[in-house]
């Protein structure tokens, strides 16, 4: 695979071939920043940590642990997909992602090892105990025991849920123990490619379509049969996929109301996004934030104290942050003269964690009942058929500067690499 191989201070990304097995992981740390102090909560003002306090020592333990966990669970869900990659430069791209996720893994557990003793290395061991999916011993959030089947399911996993990783990391990085900060601030150099890979990946499924429906004189971009049988993703499909990709990273901001959450601000262990540019006292014991809330069977609006409030908080940065995507995907549409638009559902549509779990809500957020939930949840999320039809387009492309059918060539190589660049080797 070609790759940055390199790791040192001035350039640390030199590019060359290596060999998989030869791959070996660095410890990356952003430099130390001098006379850094803890950016928020109790501890306010006072000199970043640089050893772990002991008072907050088990939930540190849990968040990096938590953190840790899901770093090798996303690359045990993709791990089936180098056989179908649409290209290599598609492949190329995934070993990226699964080498880096990997080193987040590292990151944490050096974490671990180094600042907690004998506990943080049973903690690195049951890391490695823990499988994606596993009946007995599943990874520890949600979105992270899900399959991811399919190449689009790849590239919607990359950006939706890496970018909860971004959230998450943004948040961890203003950490009043500075060794989680470091690493956290240099893992968010490298999640902002698996973002990319997720953004650009879906824009060449949009644009691919279609291109496709436009040379057949397809006017109906919901006209599902004509289209696949074009052998590209209908857009009603997408948005299935998008939907269900959505709303499982939903999943990872846990309760919208959540004393876990008040506790680590409070602590001066988990900070907002981009909490050192927030203009207020940065402890939050006397300010509201608005929450959505199930009152009465309505969703309502609510105030509750800002200090409980943090995971709804991250949550709508993160809803702000994806509807980015969704306007270059649109104007994709739009410019090939389709009426379409990609939307993100309504936060208490298909929830698992948090104030809709108990209830079903269409994407447009009116509320219904079980028996409609059942008789039309194949509209809103893919479909085992849907799944079939995707699965069927799955057919691996390796000659040098090929495409599958499905998928429209990048618009620029990585590295400034040309199209027809060979991206991995693969022996024979
Ligand atoms: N699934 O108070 P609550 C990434 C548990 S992704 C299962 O509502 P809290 C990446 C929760 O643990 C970023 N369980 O939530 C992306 C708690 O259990 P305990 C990963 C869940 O604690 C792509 C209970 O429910 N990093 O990096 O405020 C590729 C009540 O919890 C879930 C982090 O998440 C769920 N979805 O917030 C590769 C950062 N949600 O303790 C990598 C560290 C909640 O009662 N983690 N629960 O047994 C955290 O900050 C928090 O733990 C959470 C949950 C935001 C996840
Ligand atoms: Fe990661
Ligand atoms: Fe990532």
């Amino acid at each position: 695979m070609r790759t940055a191989y390199s790791v040192d201070p001035r350039g640390w990304a030199k590019f060359d071939y290596v060999k998989m097995p030869d791959y070996r992981w660095g410890i990356l740390l952003a430099p130390q920043e001098e006379n850094r102090v803890i950016p928020f909560g109790e501890h306010y003002g006072e000199p970043a940590w640089q050893e772990v306090p002991g008072e907050h020592r088990a939930m540190l333990r849990r968040l990096i642990v938590i953190q840790g966990d899901t770093e090798p669970a996303s690359v045990e869900q993709q791990r089936h997909l180098g056989k179908t990659a649409p290209s290599l430069y598609d492949l190329r791209n995934l070993f990226q992602v699964n080498v880096e996720e990997g080193r987040h893994l590292w990151a944490m557990v050096y974490l671990l090892q180094k600042y907690f003793g004998r506990d943080g290395r049973e903690e690195a061991d049951d890391l490695l105990r823990r499988r994606s999916g596993d009946a007995d011993s599943p990874r520890m959030l949600g979105a992270f025991n899900e399959a991811t089947p399919d190449w689009l399911s790849f590239f919607m996993f990359t950006y939706f849920t890496d970018r909860d990783g971004k959230m998450q990391l943004h948040s961890l990085a203003q950490s009043g123990f500075d060794p989680l900060s470091r690493t956290c601030r240099f893992m968010l150099t490298e999640e902002a490619h698996h973002m990319f890979v997720g953004e650009t990946g879906i824009s060449r499924v949009v644009q691919r379509t279609c291109e496709a429906m436009k040379a057949a004189g397809i006017g109906d971009p919901s006209d599902v049969t004509k289209v696949r049988a074009l052998g590209v993703v209908d857009l009603p499909t997408i948005q299935k996929k998008l939907n269900l990709h959505y709303t499982l990273s939903l999943d990872l901001f846990g309760s919208e109301v959540s004393t876990n959450a008040a506790n680590a601000f409070n602590a001066g262990i988990k900070g907002r996004f981009h909490e050192t540019q927030i203009k207020d006292d940065h402890r939050l014991q006397n300010s509201t934030y608005p929450v959505l809330k199930l009152v009465n069977g309505e969703i309502k609006r609510v105030d509750e104290p800002a200090l409980t409030t943090l995971n709804m908080r991250l949550r709508d940065d993160y809803t702000q942050d994806c509807i980015k995507g969704l306007l270059r995907w649109n104007k994709i549409i739009s410019t090939a003269g389709y009426d379409f638009k990609l939307t993100l559902p309504n936060v208490a549509f298909h929830r698992q964690i948090g104030e809709f779990k108990d209830i079903h809500a269409t994407p447009d957020g009116v509320l219904i009942d079980d028996a409609t939930w059942n008789k039309r949840k194949g509209e809103w999320l893919p479909s085992t058929d849907d799944g079939d039809f995707i699965a069927s387009l799955m057919i691996p492309v390796t000659g040098v500067g090929e495409f599958a059918s499905w998928i429209s060539p990048p618009k620029v190589g990585i590295d400034n690499k040309p199209g027809d660049f060979e991206y991995v080797k693969i022996e024979t």
